[in-house]
């Protein structure tokens, strides 16, 4: 096909590695990064089909393992609003990935352009970046061969965080029109999170500093420019794990994954009881708080505490606008704490559905409400504004003064909210926004509800696949009757709740378990980790700590 007629001789530069087969998960392709190089070629062609099958809008494409070991890479699309890719293309990625040929891989791409009736005169258009990671150059490289191989007009943004390459693809697809969302610069992006982050904080009295683990990632240069823009007093904040250079440290014994799995301050980190902490992920799309009480003992603010936080402020304006008929409501993963869910059920009274993890999923559910926040709990979210929502605010007529000034900060939060995905230098900015409007400390935040004990854990069995879920992931219809077995283990404790779930982006399976107190919360998790292994032909040894 002439229209793949230079893709051979480029693929010739990136071969695929005979022994690995690549899936498009929950967050595009991930592994190993010097096992990488095919893929994230093959990776630019399909952006480039992506843009043609949208006629040419921008794609973006982000090589980043996020909060993963430094050794691993990833890669992955942006779809042109700036959200991820739509899910009916991660099958062709997938094949097109594993094509063991170069005749192989331009039959798979040819099947894609017919299935998608890809018009070839249209010029791509993709721009695209990476993460700190050493792998990142070589990947970026053959990223430009695949780009190049279909006369791509491409553009890259360098080295940034995720979201704000999902925020320029979005400004560039909206350029000139009504739902413009900024200017496609570094300039823009900090001028506008920054600017409405001003106007919600004006007059507010100033915020203590913010201590930031950057997990030794991109999010470390990036904030310092945020903060330089922000301009003290409002928002005075202090790096730490700021080291983007060397080898090894990138989310090593910091991050917010570290944070949150393991509840515990990150490396090189001591808590000083009354300061303010919170902490990045490797790429900077996700964030959790913490501080440490006057007894040093730790105490985690983590998705769920965020999405409480943004709900309540949500809420709160809602009522003061007078506004009829904006509505906030809930978006969670069966990892959301189960008191985080009565909060919002029982004491906020806000509708709250569940969603399959990744954010993809929380993403479309959000998208279905008036105003619908979601976060992950560990940390990943944002809150998004519907077209419905907007046409309100826009039609509201304040009848007091008091009024306009909620419908006035109702789009300063939708100016400093990432719309297009979870984003943690955004989502720090509302939380302290809101903190200052509310004349909060962390522990007076906390004090909403108190997180149930949890336990996460993880099996490795033969083989994963014969896991399947419903109910958002609650509930397990394969293998047959292990759900019985759950639901008899978590009967036995008071409050107890567990669930069972293939991994999306590892070899194993997950195990998570809360209950009223802790040592019935790790009771029960490790019988349901017991039970799977048994019934999974488990590997290595069997989960059975407390029993
Ligand atoms: C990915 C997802 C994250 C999810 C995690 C679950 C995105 C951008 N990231 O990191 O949202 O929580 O996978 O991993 O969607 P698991 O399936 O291995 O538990
Ligand atoms: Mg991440």
């Amino acid at each position: 096909m002439a229209r793949f007629a230079s893709v051979a001789e480029y693929s010739a530069k990136h071969p695929k590695p005979a022994d690995i087969s690549f899936a498009y998960g929950t967050a595009g392709f991930r592994t190993v990064g010097s096992t990488l190089e095919s893929t994230v070629f093959r990776v630019g062609l399909l952006a480039a089909l992506r843009s043609q099958s949208k006629q040419g809008r921008v794609i973006g494409v982000m090589i980043t393992a996020s909060h993963n070991p430094e050794c691993d890479n990833g890669v992955k699309l942006v779809d042109p609003m700036g959200e991820m890719l739509q899910q009916s293309w991660e099958g062709y990625c997938t094949r097109v990935a594993n094509a063991a040929t170069s005749d192989e891989l331009v039959a798979a791409l040819a099947e894609v352009a017919e299935a998608e009736a890809i018009d070839a005169a249209v010029t791509p258009r993709v721009v695209y970046a990476r993460d700190t990671r050493p792998s990142g150059p070589l990947l970026q490289a053959a990223l430009e061969d695949g780009l190049a191989a279909l006369g791509t007009d491409a553009v890259s943004f360098g080295v940034v965080t995720t979201p704000q390459l999902h925020y320029y693809v979005r400004c560039l697809n909206t350029a000139g029109t009504a739902a413009a969302y900024g200017e496609p610069t570094a300039e823009g992006y900090f001028a506008k999170y920054a600017g409405a982050y001003l106007r919600l904080v004006e007059g507010k009295q100033h915020p203590s500093p913010l201590h930031i683990d950057a997990a030794n990632g991109v999010g470390a240069p990036e904030v310092r420019k945020l903060a330089a823009v922000a301009a003290s007093p409002y928002l005075q904040i202090e790096v730490h794990n700021g080291d983007t250079e060397t080898p090894g440290k990138l989310n090593s014994g910091c991050g917010a994954d570290y944070v949150k799995s393991n509840q515990r301050a990150p490396a090189g980190m001591v808590l000083a009881p009354g300061s303010r902490y919170c902490s990045f992920d490797g790429d900077a799309d996700r964030i959790v708080y913490y501080y440490a009480d006057e007894h040093s003992t730790f105490h985690l603010l983590d998705g769920d505490k965020i999405s409480t936080l943004i709900a309540t402020y949500l809420r709160d304006l809602v009522v003061a606008a007078g506004v009829e008929g904006l509505q906030v409501g809930v978006v969670q993963t069966a990892y959301a704490n189960g008191n985080s869910t009565s909060y919002i059920k029982d004491t906020l009274r806000l509708p709250t559905v569940f969603a399959k993890t990744g954010v993809k999923h929380l993403h479309h559910e959000a998208e279905q409400m008036n105003i619908g926040v979601y976060f992950e709990a560990n940390g990943h979210g944002t809150a998004l504004f519907s077209p419905a929502a907007v046409a309100t605010l826009r039609a509201a007529t304040p009848q007091t003064p008091a009024q306009q000034d909620a419908i006035g900060r109702l789009w300063a939060l939708r100016d400093l909210i990432n719309e297009s995905v979870g984003d943690a230098m955004s989502d720090m900015l509302v939380v302290e926004a809101v903190l200052a409007c509310k004349g909060w400390t962390l522990a007076q935040w906390d004090e909403a509800y108190t997180d149930l004990p949890s336990r996460l854990l993880k099996v490795i069995v033969q083989d994963r696949a014969i896991f399947k879920t419903t109910n958002a992931e609650q509930t397990l219809t394969s293998p047959p009757h292990l759900q019985d077995t759950v639901d008899a283990l978590v009967a036995r404790v008071p409050r107890g709740r567990a669930f069972v779930r293939p991994s999306g982006t590892e070899d194993a399976v997950r195990v998570y378990a809360e209950a009223a107190t802790r040592a019935d919360c790790d009771q029960l998790a490790y019988a349901v980790a017991g039970a799977v292994f048994d019934r999974a032909g488990g590997r290595g040894e069997r989960p059975a700590e407390f029993l």
